[in-house]
């Protein structure tokens, strides 16, 4: 018997935007890009979802539903920093914390749980320890897997606190529209409603047949994430698979010679990374973002293994220039390495040894 935990940042963007300018708090917010370059939303706060603003939808779309809708640019930087600061809070919980994005994690509390601290005692510590230090809301689902503590904590937001006691998952998702599963889009949710399905419950009364007609492969996967049965483990991603930087432009630019001197400075600080551990990688990566917040990434493998800021950025610039345009304006460059061949990263040399003295 597990006991698994997903927390999820409320509002992300816009909470923290709300944290940091005290006069947003209490109003309809959202992070994006301006509706004249054609942005979307990437975050709604929760005032401004009442008159039907939701991420992802064009700017100029949400503008028309909110009049007095407040447009803040993004600070990814600032995000990022605190994400940090969440999965270290997490981590001093337990361990085994997965990050699935900035703004969400699971918690594998099983060896945390004692007689007189439940699951739920523990997630409501969590809730309380992200309120007292970082001034912010999550919202948790507490239950035996992963999918169920990730629908779960998604029922009660904002603030939202939902526990789903072992054996009672089944009854739990019956009522729920299918859309709320993993793997479960949009395009397939309309599919299945137009063959009478529209429940998970419904779903799951399906027979092991049924699901791999409709689904193939991950058929008996899917009939079992219905009943609610999901044991994949929580995963720690503890070695790294790739070294980065990324920067925001201070203007949105299409200037090859800003861009290009950009990758270089993103180079230097991804080689001087690569020199420090003695990595050294065959696969060179770009991220760019453009004006409108699509992002997208380059990559090119290379025979000759690299690690100086040369040869890093010889070939981020061979990858921008392909995609430099004028008038396509970027706001976000990122440069990074990976494909190493690594002596063994020095965390890994140590571990046993720690353990050994615990
Ligand atoms: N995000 C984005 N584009 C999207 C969806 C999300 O840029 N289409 C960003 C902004 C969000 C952050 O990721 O603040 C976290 O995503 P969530 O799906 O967790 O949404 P929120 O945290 O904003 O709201 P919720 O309270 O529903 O979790
Ligand atoms: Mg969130
Ligand atoms: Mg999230």
């Amino acid at each position: 018997m597990r006991h698994i935990l997903h927390a999820d940042f409320d509002a992300f963007y816009t909470s923290v935007e709300q944290l940091d300018d005290p006069s947003l708090r209490g109003k309809p917010v959202v992070v994006g890009g301006s509706p004249e370059g054609r942005g979307v939303v990437a975050a709604a706060s929760y005032e401004a979802r009442r008159f039907g603003v939701r991420s992802a939808m064009p700017m100029r779309t949400a503008l028309q539903r909110c009049r007095n809708l407040i447009r803040v640019p993004a600070k990814f930087e600032r995000y990022n920093d605190v994400s940090r600061r969440v999965m270290g809070i997490f981590s001093e919980i337990t361990p085994l914390v997965e990050p699935l994005s900035l703004d969400e994690a699971f918690l594998d509390v099983t060896d945390t749980v004692t007689p007189k601290r439940q699951a739920v005692d523990i997630a409501r510590e969590l809730k309380q320890r992200v309120r007292e230090e970082l001034s912010l809301t999550i919202s948790v689902g507490v239950a035996s897997g992963k999918s169920v503590a990730k629908i779960a904590s998604d029922l009660d937001k904002p603030d939202g606190l939902t526990v789903v006691p072992p054996g009672a998952e089944r009854e739990f998702l019956a009522p729920l529209p299918v859309d709320r599963l993993w793997g479960v889009g949009p395009k397939t949710a309309a599919r299945l409603r137009s063959y009478g399905v529209e429940t998970i419950g419904e779903l799951a009364s399906r027979s092991e047949s049924w699901f791999r007609d409709w689904f193939g492969r991950t058929g008996p996967h899917m009939r079992l994430l219905a009943l609610g049965e999901d044991d994949r483990a929580v995963v720690v991603r503890r070695d790294r698979k790739s070294v980065s930087a990324e920067t925001t432009l201070p203007r949105d630019t299409d200037d090859p010679e800003a861009l290009r001197e950009l990758v270089n400075r993103l180079s230097q600080r991804v080689a001087a990374s690569l020199v420090r551990r003695e990595w050294t990688g065959r696969t060179v990566k770009l991220k760019l973002r453009l004006a409108d917040f699509t992002t997208f990434t380059r990559q090119k493998t290379v025979p000759e293994r690299v690690q100086s800021s040369e040869d890093v950025a010889r070939v981020a610039a061979l990858l921008l220039a392909i995609e430099v345009q004028p008038g396509r304006l970027f706001r976000l460059v990122g440069v990074g390495v990976s494909g190493f061949e690594e002596p063994v990263p020095e965390k890994d040399v140590l571990q046993p040894r720690l353990a050994g003295f615990e």
